[in-house]
C-alpha cells in the first residue's frame, strides 16, 4: 500500500527543507510517494527542494504558475498515485508523526476519510482571532451539513484514493477546505477525526491565511449546501 504526500510550497525556503525531512523520518506501515508542487514561489525554494531531493525515489517534484494553494493541491489529487492520499503544508505546524494513527483507520477499512482534528487536543493559539474564527467556520459546517466536526479547515486530511478523485474540486485557493467537506457531507461520506498537536506559526514567520479567506469558506459552505 502506499500514501501519496501532497507538499503545496509557496514561498516556504525556510521551512520546506525541515518539513521534508521530518516526512522521510516518519516511518509508517505504507510506502510514501511525497509530491511537491512549488506554486510558483519567487524566493529560493524551487532550488533548494531540487538539489534537496536529488537521487532520492520517493519524491515528485513539479513547478507550476502560482495559482493558490487549491489549484496546487488540486494538481496534486490528480496526479497521486498512492492508495490514500493526504495534504501537508510546507511549514512546521502539523506533525507528520500524526500521519501514523490517520492513515490507521483506513488501512483496517474502517473509513474512507480521515481528518486530524487540532481542537480535540489542547494546543496553544498564538492568535485568538485564529482560533475563534476557526471554531466558528466549524460551527457553521455542524449547522449546515448536519456533521459531527470539530475542525474543518484542518490541513491533515487523509482520503481513501478513490473518494478523493471522484469529488471533481473547483477551489483554487484556502476554499479548498470548505468546499472538500462540504461536497464530502453532501455525499454523506462520514469524516472520522482524530487528534492531532498543532504548533501554530505567526503570520511574520510566514502564515498566508487571513480574514478575507474566512469570509470566502462561510460564502463557500452555504454555496455548496444549496447548490446541485
Ligand atoms: N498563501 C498561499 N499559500 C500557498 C499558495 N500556493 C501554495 N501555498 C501553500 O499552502 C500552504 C498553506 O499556507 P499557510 O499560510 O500556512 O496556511 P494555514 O496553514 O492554512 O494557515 C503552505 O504550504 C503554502 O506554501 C498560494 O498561492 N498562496
Ligand atoms: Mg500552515
Amino acid at each position: 500500500m502506499r500514501l501519496t504526500i501532497i507538499v503545496p510550497v509557496y514561498n516556504e525556503e525556510k521551512t520546506i527543507l525541515e518539513i521534508l525531512s521530518r516526512l522521510e523520518k516518519t516511518k509508517l506501515p505504507v510506502e510514501k510517494e511525497i509530491l511537491i508542487i512549488d506554486d510558483g514561489s519567487t524566493d529560493n525554494s524551487f532550488a533548494k527542494i531540487k538539489e534537496y531531493i536529488k537521487n532520492k525515489k520517493i519524491y515528485g517534484l513539479i513547478k507550476k504558475e502560482n495559482g493558490g494553494k487549491g489549484s496546487a493541491v488540486k494538481l496534486g489529487f490528480k496526479i497521486a498515485t498512492g492508495d490514500i492520499i493526504t495534504i501537508q503544508d510546507a511549514d512546521l505546524e502539523y506533525s507528520p508523526e500524526d500521519y501514523k494513527k490517520l492513515i490507521k483507520p483506513i488501512i483496517e477499512k474502517k473509513a474512507q476519510v480521515v481528518y486530524g482534528s487540532r481542537f480535540l487536543k489542547k494546543h496553544h493559539p498564538l492568535y485568538k482571532i485564529y482560533f475563534l474564527g476557526n471554531k466558528f467556520l466549524t460551527f457553521i459546517t455542524k449547522i449546515l451539513y448536519h456533521a459531527k466536526i470539530t475542525d474543518m479547515e484542518t490541513c491533515y486530511k487523509v482520503f481513501r484514493k478513490d473518494i478523493i478523485k471522484n469529488l471533481q474540486i473547483e477551489a483554487n485557493h484556502f476554499d479548498i477546505e470548505p468546499e472538500i467537506t462540504a461536497k464530502l457531507l453532501k455525499k454523506g461520506i462520514k469524516i472520522k477525526e482524530i487528534p492531532i498537536s498543532y504548533s501554530p506559526r505567526t503570520i511574520e514567520e510566514g502564515k498566508k491565511i487571513n480574514w478575507k479567506d474566512g469570509l470566502q469558506a462561510i460564502w463557500t459552505l452555504l454555496k455548496y449546501r444549496f447548490k446541485n
